[in-house]
C-alpha cells in the first residue's frame, strides 16, 4: 500500500491530509487506483495441480481413521490455492474436493444456499439423494445438488467410493449469502425408485442429445436449475466419440446442460468434459473466471502461463481467471471442468480469446 509513501511526504499540510483522511476511515482512490483497476485480471490463486497419488492415500487413510458421523459430516479434503492464504478454496471463487465414502457409509442430510456438482471419479455402490431422489453414482457421471437441494450420500456397497465435489460457495460466501440447514434424520427418505429425475426426463422424450452441446454453453442464462440431476458417463463418452469422428481437432469438448433451457447446469456453475486426441495439442485461450479440471482418463500435460504441469487419471488442477492455457495427450485423455463462467456471463463480464501462438514453457511443475 501506499501509506508509506504518504507518511514520507514534505509537505506538513499534505501530510496532516494523510492522516486525517486515514483516521476518518477513508482511502484516497488516488493511491490505490493501480491496484484496484488493474489492465487485466489478478487473481490472487495461482495455477495448481493436486495428484492423485497424493490425494487417494490421504483419502483412504481418512477413510479409515475419521468415521463420517453427525459431526463429522462429509469426509472431504478440500483443494487449498496456495495463492489464498490459508483459505480452503481452489479458486477465488470455486471450491473442488475429494469426497470419499468407506463400505455402508452415510455422509448426513443437509441443505445449503451454495450449488454443488459431483463428478466420480472411482468405486460403485454410491447414490446421492437429492430432495428423495436417489442418484445412482458410477465413474464418469455427473451430478447435481443444486442449492438449496436436500442432500445425502449412502454407500450402500463394500468398496471405497471417491467423487470430485464442486461449489459456488466462495461466490455465495462473497455475497454473504450462505445459508446451511441440517436435515432431522441422517438419510432423507427415498421416494419411489432411484433416478427419477432420468426416468421422468426420458419418459417425457427426452434423449442424450439434449442434456451436453459441443463446445461451451453460448446463449441462454436461467436462474433456475437443470430438472435432470444425473449426466451419465455412457451418453458422454458417446458424445465426445461421435464429436472426435466428425471434426479434426485436436480437443472434442461439450458442456453439460438443463435440458428445458440450454443453459449451464446450475445458474452458477458450468460442467463440460474434454476429450484430447492422441497426440493432439489444443489451442492456447485464456478466459475471464476460474476453472478447475478433473483428469478423468489417460495421461497428459498442460501449459498454464508458461509452467508445464504434467497430469494422470485422479489429478486435480486450477486454471485462474485469465491464465493462458493449453492442453496435450500422448495416449489421448478425458478432463472434466467445473468454471464459474456462467455468473460472469450472465454480469456481462465474460471475456474469452484464442491466443495467436502458443506460450513456449518456461517452467516445470513440481
Ligand atoms: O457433499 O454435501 O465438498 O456440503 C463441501 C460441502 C461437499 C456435500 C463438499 C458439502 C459437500
Ligand atoms: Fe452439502
Amino acid at each position: 500500500m501506499s501509506t508509506v509513501e504518504e507518511s514520507q511526504v514534505g509537505d506538513p499540510e499534505l501530510r496532516s491530509l494523510y492522516q486525517d483522511i486515514a483516521a476518518a476511515e477513508l482511502r484516497p482512490l488516488w493511491t490505490i487506483t493501480e491496484q484496484l483497476l488493474t489492465p487485466t485480471p489478478r487473481p490472487r490463486a495461482i495455477p495448481w495441480l493436486w495428484r492423485g497419488s497424493v490425494l487417494r492415500p490421504l483419502a483412504e487413510r481418512a477413510i479409515r481413521l475419521v468415521p463420517v458421523e453427525r459431526g463429522g459430516e462429509r469426509r472431504v479434503l478440500s483443494l487449498t490455492n496456495p495463492g489464498l492464504g490459508g483459505r480452503p478454496y481452489a479458486a477465488g471463487t470455486l471450491w473442488g474436493a475429494l469426497q470419499c465414502l468407506g463400505p455402508r457409509e452415510t455422509a448426513p442430510a443437509h441443505r445449503h444456499s451454495p450449488g454443488a456438482i459431483r463428478f466420480v471419479i472411482e468405486g460403485e455402490g454410491v447414490w446421492t439423494t437429492v430432495d428423495g431422489d436417489a442418484c445412482d453414482m458410477r465413474p464418469g457421471d455427473l451430478v447435481l445438488t443444486p442449492g438449496g437441494a436436500w442432500h445425502d450420500h449412502a454407500n450402500g456397497g463394500d468398496g471405497h467410493m471417491f467423487w470430485f465435489d464442486g461449489l459456488d460457495l466462495p461466490m455465495v460466501e462473497a455475497l454473504d449469502a450462505v445459508f446451511f440447514e441440517q436435515h432431522p434424520e441422517l438419510r432423507q427418505p427415498v421416494e419411489g425408485e432411484h433416478n427419477r429425475s432420468e426416468a421422468d426426463f426420458r419418459e417425457a422424450g427426452g434423449t442424450a442429445r439434449d442434456t451436453m452441446v459441443a463446445g461451451a454453453v453460448r446463449g441462454p442464462l436461467d436462474a433456475a436449475h437443470s430438472p435432470l440431476l444425473v449426466y451419465r458417463w455412457t451418453d458422454t463418452d458417446a458424445r465426445l466419440a461421435e464429436l472426435a469422428a466428425s471434426d479434426p481437432a485436436p480437443m472434442a469438448s461439450v458442456e453439460f446442460t438443463n435440458p428445458h433451457s440450454g443453459a449451464s447446469v446450475l445458474p452458477t456453475l458450468s460442467c463440460g468434459m474434454h476429450r484430447l486426441r492422441p497426440g493432439g495439442t489444443s489451442a492456447t485461450t485464456r478466459r475471464s473466471g476460474n476453472r478447475v479440471y478433473v483428469v478423468f482418463r489417460g495421461e497428459g500435460h498442460s501449459v498454464i502461463e508458461g509452467r508445464r504441469f504434467d497430469w494422470t487419471a485422479g489429478d486435480m488442477f486450477v486454471v485462474p481467471s485469465w491464465a493462458a492455457e493449453r492442453h496435450a495427450s500422448e495416449g489421448g485423455a478425458d478432463l472434466f471442468s467445473l468454471g464459474d463462467d456462467p455468473v460472469l456471463r450472465a454480469l456481462g463480464i465474460y471475456r474469452e480469446e484464442t491466443l495467436p501462438q502458443p506460450q513456449p514453457v518456461t517452467d516445470v511443475f513440481g
